[in-house]
């Protein structure tokens, strides 16, 4: 019998021992899977802790052999997981794609890594003095639903290369593609228990992982309330900590920008995902001057925007997550406010038009919490000054944009503007090659680019005297 699941926030509602993943697109159940009780991770992290010490003493050149066909292996497999990924996120079959893709790229890139994660020789009178990078140990991944297969591999990826066993919980919502991706780590010959997963319940598996004085670090990516919970925890430890939190992101468009293709490039930089992306550019500031002529070049762009079944290749949008998430977008948006609006299936499935609100004050919660559903609002702005207020008044600090032909211009902002991923006169946000990580409340630490496997070490300084036996 499974040990009766209980809430560790305190508010004592037992859990259900089971998740049931459904369809977000037409509400079926695809899957139900036992939910891992504290009882579970106790005896994974005694696994894992097993599987490290073996891992470790492998050559580096073996470790590395592993991980790239880890990704061989998920790459012959990519269309199925992509598959998965629509029918259990919702997301359309291109996005899927890349993310199954996103997986394989990021195992072979810190593959690359781990023949190279070197210490160093430091000059100092009286000896020879050399750092030396230890793996952490067993690193705990708690992964959200929204994109469920990269940002579990964010963590994955550099940990297992540094040297970790690592364990991940995946969102209660989205817990398919991470087991079928453990079951592919088996099939590429790593280890047995050096990357398990564990579904199961936030506030039990997260929090047990979080709790747990076996688990060395913790990387989580979700809400920034819960993330201030993971935190506050893992203080309790000292434990390691990368949080990738929220963010309401700015698309800043100057009058000098080239505004067809910021128009054009607008809804697509809050929609995809529906909306479901922490670096969505949800707030469109607009200088006052080019306000009108922007909005009449972005209304036909948003209702070009298809909205429908994910798995057909012609979709730009799919479906909210869950019947939670839709009730958290319409508490957001008043049906009546002015907006241009796209069009939605109508049900089953949780599904939400495209919505820009045009008449939104700027302290509206709407313009400053994150919705995360297809919803942004276009806000004017006067000039420089003004922009760079406007885009830092928010508790967040992710990701922005600005469009500009200026190129003084697009330095001064992005020097300006509080926030860890800018990009100017694009919405890219996302690459495995540079570090990826939030400002303010969007989170602490890095993940993805040169530097990810160090985040999954310790440095140990090593000094050896040359003194000869003290007299
Ligand atoms: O997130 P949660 P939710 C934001 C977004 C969204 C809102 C709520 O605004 O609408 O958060 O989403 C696990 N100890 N983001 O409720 O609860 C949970 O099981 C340890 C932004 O789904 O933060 C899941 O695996 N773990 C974000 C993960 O935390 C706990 C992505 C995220 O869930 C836990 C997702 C606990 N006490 C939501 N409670 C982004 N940065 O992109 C929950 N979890």
């Amino acid at each position: 019998m499974r040990q009766a699941a209980h809430d560790v926030n305190d508010d004592h509602v037992p859990a259900p021992e089971e998740l049931r993943v459904l369809d977000p697109a037409t509400e079926e159940l695809l899957a139900t899977v036992p939910a891992a009780s504290p009882a579970d991770v106790d005896a994974a992290v005694a696994r894992a802790r097993r599987a490290q010490e073996r891992w470790v003493a492998l050559a580096p050149g073996d470790r590395a052999r592993l991980l790239r066909r880890f990704a061989a292996t998920v790459d012959a497999h990519l269309e199925e997981l992509a598959a998965l990924e629509v029918r259990e996120a919702g997301h359309t079959v291109g996005n899927a794609r890349w993310e199954a893709g996103n997986v394989r790229d990021l195992l072979d890139y810190a593959a690359g890594g781990v023949e190279r994660l070197t210490g160093r020789q430091i000059p100092v009178p009286g000896g020879l003095d050399v750092t030396i990078l230890e793996p952490l140990g067993v690193v705990g991944v708690i992964a959200p639903w929204n994109f469920p297969m990269p940002i579990a591999a964010w963590g994955t990826a550099p940990a297992l290369a540094a040297g970790n066993a690592v364990l991940l919980k995946p969102a209660e919502a989205t817990p398919l593609t991470a087991l079928r991706l453990a079951e592919l780590a088996l099939e590429a010959g790593l280890p047995e228990h050096l990357f398990q997963v564990l579904p199961g319940h936030g506030p039990v598996a997260g929090a047990a992982l979080v709790d747990h004085p076996g688990v060395a670090k913790i990387v989580f990516t979700g809400s920034t309330a819960v993330g201030r919970q993971v935190w506050a925890r893992s203080g309790e430890h000292l434990k390691r900590l990368t949080l990738e939190l929220g963010g309401k992101s700015p698309n800043l468009v100057f009058a000098d920008a080239d505004l067809e293709t910021a128009a054009a490039a607008a809804p697509m930089s809050f929609l995809d995902n529906c909306g479901q992306d922490c670096c969505a550019r949800t707030r469109i500031l607009v200088q006052r001057s080019v306000h009108e002529r922007f909005l009449d070049l972005l209304a036909p762009a948003l209702e070009a925007v298809r909205v429908g079944d994910p798995a057909d290749e012609r979709t730009d949008v799919g479906p909210l997550i869950s019947a939670a998430q839709l009730a958290r977008v319409r508490s957001y948006v008043d049906p009546g406010a002015p907006a241009l609006r796209g069009t939605a299936p109508e049900g089953p499935g949780f599904w939400f038009p495209p919505t820009v609100l045009t008449g939104t004050d700027p302290d509206a919660r709407v313009a400053v919490e994150e919705v995360f559903g297809p919803v942004a609002v276009v806000l004017p702005f006067e000039d420089e000054a003004d922009a760079i207020r406007l885009a830092n008044a928010t508790p967040y600090g992710l990701s922005g944009s600005i469009w500009t032909r200026d190129v003084g211009r697009a330095l001064r902002v992005s020097g300006a503007v509080r926030a860890g991923n800018l990009s100017v006169n694009s919405h890219s946000s996302v690459r495995y090659w540079t570090p990826f990580g939030g400002y303010k409340q969007s989170g602490i630490g890095r993940e993805l680019g040169p530097d990810a496997l160090t985040a999954f070490t310790e440095t140990k300084n090593v000094f050896i005297s040359t003194e000869g036996p003290a007299q």
